[in-house]
């Protein structure tokens, strides 16, 4: 039987952290151990989950893009050698992922779950049972920033990051701020709390405002300048599932045509962008997958 070890997910403020997986036999550890530069590579070790015998590869090589279910197997590796993405077509943290992974123009194969009933194997590669995942070889990173650094680091072209240490720590830093509107929207997604659309424009302004006063003061059409860099990446989801809010409320946040002006111009320049654009879903789809999640549609994503 597997035991697993409930994972300790331990982060430094200042990212001077270096996160190591042991999928070690049975067991699942995480040890932290400091470093002096941020963003330390992420060193992931061998496991021995959803691996196959050389000789299948030959019959059954592709990628999974209906989502699997428990009671499926985890299908093969088409290549060793490539990257394959654990997902959810439309999770919001897989999303960064895969616009990294787009970014870089990165060939990866991708194997979606079902998150509403997942498959048994699915654990032997997350702890949590949860995506993104990344499997490299016989290796697998979990959580969407340590995969998005993972692939900067490893594939530095284009680099996602300011070459100034200094910018990037504080491109970092707005990732804290990214979370916080995380938080507020699945709150208001999920109806957790009953709110006015004011009421919901004033949760959300302190944040968003950071965002749109810090693209301001850079004066370029990206955070990242003149194309997306790593902060647009990470952010871009959340942006494109805005109109969500709509949706649940009924109508938008009620601003004033000169708030948040420049934010409001990046989300439309982004959805713009090739990167962005390829795999763009909007807003009804994400909430339909909401709607699975709470019980309100079947659990069957590949019918959105
Ligand atoms: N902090 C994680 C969050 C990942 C996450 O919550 N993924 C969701 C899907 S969007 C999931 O797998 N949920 C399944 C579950 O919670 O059981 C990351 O950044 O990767």
């Amino acid at each position: 039987m597997l035991i697993l070890n409930k994972l300790t997910i331990l982060r430094d403020k200042t990212y001077h952290f270096q996160s190591v997986i042991h999928l070690n036999r049975n067991l699942y550890k995480k040890s932290i151990q400091p470093k002096p530069v941020f963003f330390n590579k992420v060193k992931v070790t061998s496991h021995s989950s959803c691996r196959h015998k050389i000789n299948s590869f030959s019959t059954i090589s592709k990628m999974s893009l209906k989502h699997l279910g428990a009671g499926s197997e985890c299908p093969p590796k088409s290549d060793e050698k490539k990257l394959r993405l654990y997902s959810m077509e439309y999770c919001p943290f897989v999303h960064r992922v895969r616009l990294v992974l787009r970014a870089k123009n990165l060939d990866f194969e991708t194997v979606n779950i079902n998150l509403i009933n997942k498959p048994e194997w699915l654990f032997k590669l997350h702890p949590e049972g949860k995506v993104p995942a990344l499997e490299i070889g016989d290796k697998v990173i979990v959580e969407s920033l340590d995969i998005c650094n993972y692939l900067d680091q490893e594939y530095p072209n284009p680099p996602l990051y300011p070459s100034d240490p200094t910018q990037k720590e504080k491109d970092i830093a707005l990732f804290d701020v990214i979370g916080k509107l995380h938080g507020n929207f699945i709150d208001l997604v999920l109806k957790k709390e009953t709110k006015t659309p004011q009421e919901w424009k004033n949760i959300f302004m302190p944040n968003l405002t950071k965002l749109n006063d810090e693209l301001k003061q850079r004066g370029t059409t990206y955070f990242g300048g003149e194309t997306p860099g790593m902060l647009d990446y990470v952010l871009w989801p959340w942006a494109e599932r805005a109109g969500t809010v709509v949706i649940v409320l009924g109508e938008k946040l009620p601003l004033e045509s000169n708030e948040l002006e420049v934010i409001r111009k990046w989300r439309k320049t982004m959805q713009e962008h090739p990167v962005v654009a390829g795999i763009y879903h909007g807003p009804e789809k994400f909430y339909k997958s909401v709607q699975i999640k709470v019980g309100e549609l079947p659990p069957d994503y590949d019918a959105i």
